[in-house]
């Protein structure tokens, strides 16, 4: 029986993976969408998708049935637990971040030596990946590059971190000490994302959440209670950038990439500028601060910003908003007609 050749997507129902679906389906629709999450597709997303599997990626029988039924081409890994929630469980952030993409890498593997060829595996690490030690360091690190500081404080990026450890050692080392090599049947790219923020859906269990959850409560007329303090900074990415990112890299040649693992980066604004930027399009925004010191002791280990000349150079990484673009020309309209404000 021909396998028809698909995508996968993991985790597919989470906020990625919505803007993913639409795009991929938009680019390619007559290619075969198969999603696996542990919850339903919404609507939207499942009128795409040719298969929804409902189910853990730590469920190697259903991956089985998966590798059995279709050729899967290309893997988009987006199944995470995200970094505040790993702090509150972190022996099953271990058990999903690092376990189930384990589970995912060897299926890449099965995959390529069945179909014979390489299969592209996305992998979304993440700014959670660094680790400043202090405000002073972070302060001075100004735009980090990919191999400094690489240090991270949450069991969330440890699990990035060694995840894309795990996709190098797939894609270039894998079973080296065997008979006949089997290894490059896994094309592993990894970007490490800032926080996104998206109009069309709000997240949950990260700890960057604070900018994308203080719109959304504007623009629905709640009050929000910021939980870093008015100088926190970390870069940021609007959602449709994050997943134009995911295009270019995975559309790039493979001998243009002299990286595995990629920074990329937007715009880097403080929760005072992000604040001051909502309050202008939501003048009866009620927005009061009410610092987590605990949250806010990791976000200060995350890096002002990111250099992310790397990705620009090797695959084009063109983020279309800035700032204020971001805010001014997606966000801000996307989220007035989200909530009819
Ligand atoms: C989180 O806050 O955990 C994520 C991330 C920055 O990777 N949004």
């Amino acid at each position: 029986m021909s396998r028809k050749p698909s995508v996968l997507i993991t985790g597919a129902s989470g906020e990625i993976g919505h803007a993913l679906i639409a795009r991929l389906a938009a680019a390619d629709p007559d290619r075969p969408i198969v999603t696996l999450d542990l919850n339903p597709l919404p609507a939207a997303s499942a009128a795409n998708v040719a298969h929804a599997a409902n189910g853990s990626i730590l469920d190697t029988a259903l991956l089985d049935g998966l590798l059995a039924q279709y050729a899967v081409e290309q893997v988009y890994h987006l199944a995470a637990l995200l970094s505040t929630r790993s702090e509150f469980s972190p022996a099953l952030a271990h058990k999903v971040n690092v376990e189930g993409t384990l589970n995912m890498l060897e299926f890449a593997q099965k995959q390529g030596e069945s179909h014979g060829r390489p299969v592209a595996f996305f992998y979304p690490s993440s700014i959670a990946a660094f680790g400043l030690p202090d405000l002073g360091t972070k302060a001075r690190a100004g735009k980090v590059a990919e191999d400094e500081h690489n240090v991270p404080t949450t069991m969330y990026g440890a699990n990035k971190l060694y995840c894309e450890h795990l996709g190098r050692y797939y894609a270039r080392h894998y079973k080296q000490l065997a008979a006949e090599t089997v290894s490059g049947k896994v094309d592993f790219r990894c970007v490490r994302f800032p926080g996104l923020i998206s109009a069309e859906t709000v997240p949950s269990g990260g700890t960057s959440d604070y900018a994308p959850e203080m719109i959304h409560a504007a623009a629905a007329g709640k009050p929000y209670a910021c939980f870093v303090r008015p100088d926190a900074r970390i870069p940021f990415m609007a959602m449709p950038d994050a997943v134009d990112a995911i295009f270019r890299l995975m559309a790039a040649p493979r001998a243009r990439l002299t990286r595995t693992v990629y920074n990329i980066g937007a715009f880097a604004p403080s929760a005072a500028e992000i604040e001051s930027v909502v309050r202008a399009a939501f003048p009866r925004a009620e927005i009061t601060t009410t610092v987590d010191v605990k949250r806010q002791g990791i976000v200060d280990s995350w890096p002002a910003d990111v250099d992310d000349r790397a990705a620009r150079a090797d695959w084009g990484h063109a983020p279309a908003h800035d700032f204020g673009s971001a805010f001014g020309t997606y966000l801000i309209p996307s989220i007035r007609r989200r909530y009819g404000a």
